[in-house]
């Protein structure tokens, strides 16, 4: 099957570089992308099974949320109340809510349940353009309930047009069964839940929590150390709400990605830029917290770090079910460009996720990942706050169904 796509204007990201390419068109063979160029460049003696005129719009590369746990049992605006009436997020957390309440509510859903719950939030994600998405486990806390939440992505990613990576982030918050026994929990995480899902084909990367309210710098040099042996690539929640050294940590591993990274500094960033591991941005979490502390976009941008965004959707710190008001939130809140936002959702989420080869840019071999929109611009992509743009979205070269 070999299609045209032409009359457009699209923004490329080739070679993880913003660039764009006006009057273009490309050629779509197998879902794949075999030829990008400008109109007037096009070889008018090839045929075509299918010519898709996209009528002067702008073209991008799909979107990817390369941070969610969007798989989770019931849901927390109740704390979401509290908090505005004063009660602190610590404070929730001692009553027995906080990450804990959707550790209770995802073990006790049923696989079904847990399913239906989450594709009707990945299907909002999806309408404004996400064509890849990652998913991350941490609400189970043990074999059991882990393998539970990752079967559900699985089956997210086959129910769902859109490509689905796994995240197993057992080491997500200390289980209460385990109350004071934090390092046996690491030892349960390393010995058992780790090598035995990895060994089921569940497990896509490894991720953890490095944060006082959850584990220490030496609890997750062991896991990634276990994540190491068995082959898995890491990412790392790192300098969310302090300076723990975890950045440091996910660069003396290779590490794909920390994440959040408000808390992080300057030499923080040069280690990252050391060993490629990228910086995923959350600004639906540092609204949600009323954080102050900005994460240190210039010496990432100085230091030539790949930064990303991502929307963190999670039932207490980031409710959010929208992409693109990352985009605008990056820009408003982190000061990132419009162009950097873009390439934060494209080619850099991609790079956080490990799958540059394939995704993320409107590049020859790649695959046909796009959306086409309604704007005048790419800046108009981070300028809206909320709502929805008119899209088309491709995926492997398929239009998907509105
Ligand atoms: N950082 C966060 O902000 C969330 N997890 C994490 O590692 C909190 C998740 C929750 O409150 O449910
Ligand atoms: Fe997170």
């Amino acid at each position: 099957m070999k299609q045209l796509w032409h009359h457009c204007h699209a923004v490329t990201l080739a070679g993880g570089r913003y660039g764009i390419v006006r009057d273009a068109a490309l050629i779509i063979d197998a879902g794949r992308i075999a030829w990008i160029g400008t109109e007037a460049q096009l070889d008018r003696d090839v045929a075509f099974d299918e010519v898709r005129d996209l009528g002067g719009r702008w073209l991008t590369p799909g979107l990817i949320d390369c941070h969610t746990h969007l798989v989770f049992g019931g849901d927390r605006s109740n704390e979401f109340e509290q908090r505005l009436e004063g009660v602190s997020y610590s404070e929730i957390a001692k009553q027995g809510g906080g990450i804990v309440s959707s550790v209770r509510a995802t073990r006790e859903a049923n696989f079904d349940e847990l399913l239906a719950s989450a594709e009707k939030r990945a299907k909002v994600l999806l309408r404004e353009g996400v064509t890849t998405l990652e998913v991350k486990s941490g609400y189970g806390l043990d074999l059991e309930s882990e393998r539970k939440m990752l079967k559900v992505a699985r089956a997210l990613g086959e129910r769902l047009p859109a490509e689905v990576l796994t995240t197993c982030l057992a080491a997500h918050a200390l289980p209460p069964e385990y109350r004071e026994r934090s390092d046996e929990y690491i030892d349960l995480v390393c010995e058992e839940i780790l090598p035995t899902l990895a060994k089921e084909g569940l497990v896509d990367a490894v991720d953890g929590f490095c944060e006082g309210i959850a584990f220490s710098v030496e609890q997750m040099r062991r896991v990634f150390e276990t994540a190491k042996q068995l082959g898995l690539p890491l990412k790392l929640h790192a300098e969310q709400l302090s300076r723990l050294g975890g950045c440091q940590l996910a660069a003396e591993f290779g590490a794909l990605s920390a994440d959040h990274v408000e808390y992080a500094d300057k030499a923080d960033a040069r280690a990252m830029a050391q060993s490629s591991t990228a910086a995923v941005l959350l600004p639906g979490a540092f609204l949600t917290l009323r954080e102050t502390q900005l994460p240190p976009v210039a010496d990432f941008r100085e230091q030539g770090v790949t930064m990303a965004l991502a929307s963190d959707l999670n039932p207490g710190t980031s409710p959010v079910l929208s992409l693109r008001l990352m985009m605008n939130l990056g820009c408003t809140l982190f000061r990132l460009t419009p162009e950097e936002a873009l390439a934060g959702v494209t080619i850099n989420a991609a790079k956080a996720l490990g799958i540059d080869a394939t995704h993320g840019s409107l590049e020859v071999g790649k695959w046909a990942d796009a959306v086409v929109w309604e704007i005048t611009g790419p800046a108009e992509l981070s300028y809206w706050l909320g709502g929805q743009l008119p899209v088309t979205v491709f995926k492997a070269g398929k239009e998907l169904e509105a």
